[in-house]
């Protein structure tokens, strides 16, 4: 049986593949995808649904699709997958025939067992950012401006009892 065109391709491009939630997609995301892309000839991208999320302990903003569909968008990007278990990352390297595992550092050393079936690879984060920091700061912004309607209400209030 001959090897398919697509089964050509996959064995002549280096490819590459990494796994994540992307919820508030940001620099330090746009920054590693581009890292990544340099890797290699191909970049898949496993986006964590919002069920594995749960199991995570993450809870993301933004639906699993949307994610999906805005890492998909991105130019560094040829391919996003789901990723709905720690346990898929061996066959879907072994089904895709891919060359390199990548992950930002703070990863470093969890993924190591993948180097019997591929490059395992973690670049360093990009610093000050991040989807926590970002939820954080939406919610001291919320925090301040209830705070600031409060302190007018209040004020509205003596300014009615003073007539
Ligand atoms: N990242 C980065 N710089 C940042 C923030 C994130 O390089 N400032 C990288 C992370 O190291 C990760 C990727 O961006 O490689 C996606 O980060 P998350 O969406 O936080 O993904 P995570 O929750 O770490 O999920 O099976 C692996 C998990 O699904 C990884």
């Amino acid at each position: 049986m001959y090897a398919t065109k697509i089964d050509l391709e996959d064995i002549l491009m280096k490819k590459v593949i990494t796994y994540g939630t992307y919820d508030l997609f940001h620099i330090g995301h746009v920054r590693l995808l581009k890292r990544l892309s340099e890797l290699g000839d191909h970049l898949t991208v496993c986006i964590s649904t919002d069920e594995f999320n749960t199991i995570k302990g993450k809870s993301s903003i933004i639906p699993f699709e949307q994610r999906a569909e805005i890492v998909a968008a991105c130019k560094y990007v040829d391919v996003v997958l789901p990723e709905n278990g720690w346990d898929q990352k061996k066959s879907d390297i072994v089904d895709n025939h891919i060359s390199v595992f990548a992950m930002g550092d703070d990863w470093a050393g969890t993924f190591d067992d993948l180097s019997e079936v591929c490059s395992v690879v973690y670049l360093a984060r990009t610093e000050d950012i991040s989807t926590t920091s970002l939820k954080s700061y939406m919610s001291n912004l919320q925090k301040d401006r209830v705070a600031a309607i409060k302190h007018i209400a209040d004020n509205l209030i003596e300014k009615i009892k003073e007539l």
